[in-house]
């Protein structure tokens, strides 16, 4: 990416996560004026960093790295911001990573599921338009059979990005037409086929069938696929994000995340508690509705959004 898009991209998640930002730093600017670190100020900071839904565990460890630092010496609130995004950029690096691209493979098998609403089609969209701009072939698979709007919804993102649709009639058995669309695939030699899935059902059990099956019936073309099976999660739910990758983790597995929605939520820290309590990779994060509006995560702008400081 060129520098200018870039800048441009850093302003606006940091115009996103603007929210999440402010609370936290209106917290910790009411914590540390003119204040010695001692151990009620931590004990403060501890709480503002588990309302801001980094977790019970992370706010805990970045407390006591705090405290171990600078225990009893004057701190400024910018020093402590400072100090907690790059601590927290640490923490992130490691998961910070993009969906492998797999050249081996063709195609390479992306199955993408989440419970509904979470912003499975329009992230399997927004990749499309990626994997078309990096020049890639994709084809894309609406195995949300369960309702008809799905599969128009997919088509449109189809249509805008230029790739065909593998679509059937709405009740259509969402695993058969993901064979049929990796056979397809196949024939045609593209090098990414993007499974959207269908995030609600009768119930639990029923998905759980479903993805199983969809599982299933693409190793028998390829007994390595799927090779990602991404978990798109909603960063408006805070800490119910946490309660969604456990039972997607006992339906399939998960190879890593994507979250969206961190345009104008509160609950951006969700982000830091995810990442550290399931060493997942966080492969992109979704700043809003648009064609462009997911990008790869990276940690160390993250981190400084997050605590609502400069990209630099
Ligand atoms: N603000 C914002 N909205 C988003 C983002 N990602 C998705 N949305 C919106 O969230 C809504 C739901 O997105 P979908 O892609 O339909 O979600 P889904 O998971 O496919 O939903 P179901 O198919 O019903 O399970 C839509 O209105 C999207 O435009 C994001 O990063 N930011
Ligand atoms: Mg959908």
């Amino acid at each position: 990416m060129s520098e200018a898009p870039r800048q441009g991209w850093l302003a606006r998640l940091r115009a996103g996560l603007a929210r999440s930002s402010d609370s936290l730093r209106g917290s910790i600017g009411g914590i540390f004026t003119r204040r010695k670190l001692d151990a009620a100020s931590l004990e403060e900071l501890e709480d503002a960093l588990i309302l801001a839904d980094l977790g019970v565990a992370t706010a805990a460890e970045l407390v006591e790295r705090l405290r171990k630092e600078r225990f009893g010496k004057d701190v400024t609130e910018t020093e402590v911001r400072e100090f907690l995004a790059q601590a927290i950029a640490a923490m992130l690096e490691p998961w910070a990573v993009p969906i492998p691209h797999r050249e081996r493979f063709r195609p390479q098998v992306v199955l993408v599921c989440g419970v509904n609403g979470t912003g499975k089609t329009t992230t399997v969209g927004k990749l499309a338009k990626q994997a078309t701009d990096a020049g890639l072939s994709v084809v894309l698979a609406a195995c949300d059979t369960f309702r008809a709007a799905a599969v128009a919804q997919l088509e449109i993102w189809g249509q805008r990005n230029g790739v065909p649709v593998i679509a059937g009639k709405e009740g259509a058995d969402p695993a058969g037409l993901a064979y049929e669309a990796l056979e397809r695939a196949q024939r045609q030699r593209a090098e990414l086929l993007l499974i959207d899935t269908a995030g609600r059902l009768h119930n639990k059990a029923a998905l759980m069938d479903e993805l199983k099956k969809i599982v299933r019936v693409l190793k028998k073309l390829d007994p390595a696929a799927p090779h990602d099976t991404i978990l798109v999660l909603d960063a408006t739910t805070g800490q119910n994000a946490h309660r969604q990758v456990e039972i997607f983790k006992e339906m399939v597995a998960i190879s890593g995340l994507i979250v969206t929605k961190l345009d104008g939520t509160a609950k951006g820290g969700v982000v830091v508690s995810l990442a550290q309590t399931y060493k997942l990779p966080v492969h992109a994060v979704g700043v809003g509705e648009g064609i462009d509006d997911l990008r790869p995560f990276e940690a160390r702008p993250f981190a400084r959004a997050l605590l609502g400081l400069d990209a630099t």
